[in-house]
């Protein structure tokens, strides 16, 4: 038995984290693994900078344009809409899917400049919830010291402390944390087991929720 027959759906598994935080690397690891399993899985990523509204978004994080807090805020969320609907045929087609950043990164940014957090939340209700919600938990001063902050807008210290502190309260119980400071080989382990675990429970007909 091979777990994954034509009617069972795939999983919604998102991977949230600060800027260096290591998401980038180990959904593309993850991805590897499950397609080693036979798994149908695809990587997404959010913001998605391919389709017009992504390059709007792409385009305030290089600075290269303004937008106020509350535009940006609804083009991200809008980014996520955008896909909605794809998002449902792949997942209950059968497809697993690795989200690079979600929703929480939406409330999170966007409540670390000052906006009120339910009204940050608002827009984002109706899109699918994650099955598994994996955190890599950094401290900022680490993140920050390794480096690479490519210059995008939100890549500095001190933002990336406010972050922190709202990715904390967003923390609910479909989460799990996994201390990004670990050894690669280690996170990515974790990583294995959290996703295989969640993968079963959809393929076993866990229903699919907003
Ligand atoms: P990334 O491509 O994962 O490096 O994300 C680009 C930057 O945008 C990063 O600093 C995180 C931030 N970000 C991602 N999603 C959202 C969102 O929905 N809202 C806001 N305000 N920022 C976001
Ligand atoms: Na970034
Ligand atoms: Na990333």
């Amino acid at each position: 038995e091979n777990g994954h027959h034509a009617s069972s759906r795939g999983a919604l598994i998102v991977l949230e984290g600060l800027d260096r935080s290591g998401k980038t690397l180990q959904s593309s690891r993850l991805l590897s693994y499950l397609e080693g399993e036979r798994i149908p899985v695809e990587l997404w990523r959010f913001p998605d900078r391919s389709t017009c509204v992504g390059q709007m978004i792409s385009s305030y994080l290089s600075n290269k344009s303004e937008l106020d807090d509350q535009t940006i805020h609804l083009l991200f969320s809008a980014n996520r809409w955008e896909k909605r609907s794809l998002m449902e045929t792949k997942l209950r087609s059968g497809t697993t899917l690795i989200v690079d950043r979600y929703s929480y990164s939406g409330v999170a940014f966007s409540s670390a400049k000052g906006l009120n957090i339910e009204w940050c939340k608002a827009p984002e209700m109706g899109l699918l919830a994650p099955d598994l919600v994996v955190y890599l938990d950094i401290p900022p001063e680490k993140a920050a010291a390794r480096g690479g902050y490519g210059g995008e807008r939100y890549e500095q210290l001190e933002f990336q402390r406010k972050v922190a502190q709202y990715y904390q309260i967003l923390h609910d119980a479909t989460w799990k944390s996994v201390d990004a400071c670990l050894p690669i080989e280690d996170i990515e382990k974790r990583l294995r087991e959290l996703a295989m675990d969640c993968v079963t429970t959809c393929h076993k007909g866990k229903p699919l929720s907003q």
